[in-house]
């Protein structure tokens, strides 16, 4: 009696006080392939600590993320499809003539007749994983890249649930000098590296300096109150430099995954020492494919594209005692069920005023439970890729039907075959498009046209070094470009898309 007292109190201590309530660090790295890390066939001299980590979880094989950066940020954030809020278009899309060609829509212009974009975010009004967890208690920060505005101060990082803010707003830095191309409407450097959303000139690579800051971090936690740390890497985003410690022996692309490794590796020291590792449900994945078929092998599709090289990823969960270690999982999953499974997982609630499409997959990750989920929008009209549908094991790719459970790589088009499941999933298709919400005028336009620095108040008052190093940067820019041509990728078409450059 005495001893099974003593067992159910103290289970039950642990439960509440430690176990129910882990911290959660989320590893996101950009563009990645899902061939990239070694245990899916990359060079594993590379991927060494990913690899090592994915000894020590479980390996989730059926993880769809979205096609792009910002869409896949906007479904982390909210649990719900981007096109609720126009998400599936990312901010700078809305300074690109031919992105909003594509709306019927123009290019902006202030009053003074010089052009400029529109400004776009994720809504104040969506409730983010940070600010559930926020209320469940736990404290809240973002390193890396956020994706998701880069302008008004309730689109920032800290407007939306995180205490703590460091890295850039935008799509995609140079690595050293912190600056993006700002294409909107013409692509001259914009700074963009802040902490806690005011600028600051650092010299470092990013990959490292995003690295330091998460283990800076997890050093000032304490084991009094749960945290959720959102990392979010922009290697191996381009543009793509080459890295001293690694030269020669390393080419651009290479050394870049080298070094998130490394920075991963660094995290995961940090949370073992401070002794948060076995309270602490690590996430490694990545936002969505990358820009070849190579680097996605065995997967047809790039990023851009919503084959499965576009969005499926590799996506590996540890959690010691929690989490299966060393083992694979198949069960499909969509991101945006990461907001109420770490919600759940956090003793959080998930009520709320703008419902769900995501679902809790807690039992799935704990408990190896099916999927509850057989259906993935993953596009719907009004984006610029196809609208594309998962149903069990059919997918939709704009007109072309492919059943994933005989031929994963979507080699053979059965629409001709299967007419009334086309018809059926297009009609599933269309039904869901009719909740994307109006765009409206999107009246704020971005004001300077060519700020210093991100970030509307920021940019009010620019301190002198950063306005220095940004002259310098711009002054060897091009000035132009020939009518009609745009230095960006051109907007997608008919689902293909090519990429040139830098992954934009
Ligand atoms: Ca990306």
């Amino acid at each position: 009696m005495k001893s099974s007292l003593f067992l159910l109190v103290s289970f039950g201590l642990a439960a509440s006080s430690f176990a129910a309530r882990p911290n959660i660090v989320f590893i996101m790295a950009d563009d990645l392939g899902w061939a990239d890390p070694g245990f899916n066939g990359g060079d594993a001299r590379l991927t060494p600590n990913i690899d090592k980590l994915a000894t020590q979880g479980t390996r989730f094989t059926q993880f769809y993320m979205t096609p792009v950066c910002a869409t896949t940020r906007a479904a982390l954030m909210t649990g719900r499809y981007p096109f609720r809020q126009w998400m599936d278009w990312r901010s700078e899309d809305f300074g690109k003539p031919d992105y909003l060609a594509l709306l019927g829509m123009k290019l902006a212009h202030l009053p003074d007749g010089t052009p400029t974009r529109r400004v776009t975010g994720l809504p104040a009004e969506e409730r983010t994983v940070a600010e559930a967890l926020k209320e469940a208690g736990y404290s809240t920060a973002l390193v890396g890249k956020w994706h998701l505005g880069e302008w008004l101060p309730e689109q920032l990082p800290m407007g939306q649930g995180f205490d703590h803010q460091y890295g850039h707003y935008a799509w995609g830095i140079d690595y050293n000098n912190k600056t993006i191309p700002h294409n909107a409407p013409a692509v001259f450097a914009v700074y963009d590296w802040h902490r806690d959303q005011k600028p600051v000139l650092e010299k470092g690579y990013a990959t490292d300096l995003i690295a330091d800051e998460a283990v800076r971090l997890i050093g000032l936690e304490s084991k009094d109150k749960p945290f959720f740390h959102y990392i979010a890497f922009n290697a191996i985003h381009g543009p793509l430099e080459e890295i001293p410690r690694h030269v020669p022996e390393l080419a651009k692309r290479a050394a870049a995954i080298k070094c998130l490794d490394e920075g991963l590796g660094r995290i995961l020291d940090a949370i073992e020492k401070k002794g948060f590792a076995d309270n602490t449900l690590v996430i490694f994945t990545n936002d969505n494919g990358g820009l070849t078929e190579e680097v996605n092998k065995p997967w047809r599709g790039t990023k851009n594209t919503t084959f499965e090289g576009g969005i499926r990823v590799p996506f590996i969960a540890r959690w010691p005692s929690k989490v299966k270690p060393g083992a694979m999982n198949d069960a499909m999953i969509n991101v945006t069920d990461l907001l109420p499974t770490f919600v759940t997982i956090a003793g959080g609630s998930l009520k709320q005023k703008l419902p769900l499409d995501g679902m809790d997959m807690s039992p799935v990750m704990l408990e190896g439970k099916p999927s509850p989920r057989d259906e993935i929008v993953i596009e719907v009209a009004g984006s610029v890729r196809l609208p594309t549908l998962r149903k069990g094991d059919f997918k939709l790719v704009g007109k072309e039907l492919f059943n994933l459970a005989s031929d994963p790589h979507e080699k053979t088009d059965i629409a001709a075959q299967h007419p009334e499941v086309v018809t059926q999933m297009q009609a599933r298709l269309k039904q869901i498009a009719a909740e994307r919400p109006p765009l409206g005028g999107l009246p704020v336009l971005m004001d300077p046209a060519l700020p210093y620095v991100y970030g509307r108040d920021e940019n009010l008052d620019v301190p002198d070094e950063i306005k220095t190093h940004v002259d310098a940067i711009r002054a060897t820019q091009p000035k132009s470009y020939p009518p009609g041509t745009y230095p960006w990728p051109a907007a997608p078409k008919d689902g293909k898309v090519i990429y040139t450059g830098d992954g934009r």
